[in-house]
């Protein structure tokens, strides 16, 4: 009922992947206080390695790209090592590991970075978000700053250093956190850009930092080992405007060219519809973007596998289930019965 997950799966003529089920990309907390990994994050991510490729948790391009405690970095000599560690547990067992690169943009907070000397939000636009840091509820969310085209500059050029730190590190590639309400993903809506000059207002301006940051990564490490993350339909720190369909109507074909490993929803749960896409964000990726498209959000292997065979998409990713099973991918394949996730589970690393 679930073959199709089983089959190989070749992103590319370098990169081939064992099955057709990704471990999707899962924020844990838990580097230690200098942001880097630990050998318990080792540990969990080996565990993992039957995984047809595995998305690290979103890992930091700079200090100020911080929106929660114990979020791991990429942009020191240590953290690279910690990294290879991981990277390296999950070779050893036959596995395979992108690591994603993120930035958080509005919903950084200094507190987790004043100490390296600045105090300053990074955004597109001087729009805040309500509320409080998750986990860290006294830590509310400040104005950010509007960035100045010096530093986009800088900003695209600490991503595709962090990539080249990624290989460094033993990646087999990375997939750029675009999704979710981050700082790429604050560019391509109306709610977060309200900016009036090259990075703003019109449709090719909007996309034109998601973009650079592509570009840019693909230079230095090639397109077969770059994939992106993004969410045309807003659901996460941020509002939804009817105007974002245009965006992401000239981003998606702009990304097509690009020829990228893969291209994957930022999405909990699959079934959410957006009446400015007409439909799922899945369906509407789908019906623009001819290669490879990741799906996700609350799917089981079952419902997963029925979305490939449908022509939904390509390869499915899964994140609750992997946090509950380290074996999921075992126990699909066996028929066995999978622990069922709870929030508790994410105070530990099984
Ligand atoms: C996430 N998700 C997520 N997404 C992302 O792009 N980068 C990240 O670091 C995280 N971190 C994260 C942590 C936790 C605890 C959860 C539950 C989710 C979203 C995740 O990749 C996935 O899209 C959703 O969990 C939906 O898939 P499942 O869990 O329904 O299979
Ligand atoms: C506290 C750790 C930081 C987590 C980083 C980001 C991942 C968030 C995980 C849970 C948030 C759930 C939000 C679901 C939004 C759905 C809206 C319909």
């Amino acid at each position: 009922m679930t073959a199709n997950l089983f089959q190989t799966y070749a992103l590319n003529k370098t990169l081939s992947l064992k099955n057709r089920i990704l471990m999707a990309p899962l924020t844990r907390c838990m580097a230690d206080d200098e942001l880097i990994p630990t050998q318990d994050m080792a540990d969990y991510y080996g565990r993992r390695g039957e995984a047809g490729l595995i998305i690290s948790e979103a890992v930091i391009i700079r200090p100020d790209g911080q929106g929660y405690p114990n979020t791991p970095g990429l942009f020191t000599p240590a953290q690279i090592d910690g990294w290879r560690t991981v990277t390296n547990a999950v070779h050893q067992n036959g596995g395979k590991i992108f690591a994603q690169l993120w930035h958080t943009g509005r919903v950084a907070h200094p507190h987790f970075y004043q100490t390296t000397g600045s105090q300053d939000v990074m955004a597109p636009s001087a729009v805040g978000v309500e509320g409080s840091v998750p986990r860290k509820r006294e830590l509310t969310y400040q104005i950010p700053k509007a960035v100045s085209v010096e530093e986009i500059a800088l900003l695209v050029s600490d991503y595709s250093q962090a990539a080249a730190n990624a290989i460094d590190a033993g990646f087999d590639g990375v997939e750029i956190h675009g999704a979710n309400g981050y700082l790429i993903d604050q560019f391509l809506h109306h709610d977060s850009n309200r900016r009036s000059d090259q990075y703003g207002l019109t449709p090719e301006n909007m996309s034109r930092f998601a973009l650079e940051v592509v570009d840019a990564i693909v230079a230095r490490i090639g397109n077969d080992r770059t994939a992106l993350r993004v969410s045309p339909g807003a659901y996460f720190n941020m509002a939804g405007d009817s105007r974002d369909r245009d965006v992401f109507d000239y981003l998606i074909p702009e990304l097509e060219k690009r020829d990228l490993a893969f291209l994957h929803i930022g999405i909990f749960d699959d079934a959410m519809e957006f009446d400015y896409l007409g439909g799922r964000a899945s369906s509407y990726v789908r019906s623009i973007y001819s290669k490879t498209l990741v799906g996700v959000g609350s799917f089981t292997a079952e419902t997963g596998s029925k979305a490939i065979a449908d022509d939904k998409f390509d390869l499915l990713a899964i994140g609750r289930p992997f946090i509950a099973n380290p074996d999921y991918v075992e126990r699909v394949r066996d028929g066995k019965d999978l622990v069922e996730y709870s929030d508790e589970m994410l105070t530990s690393l099984i």
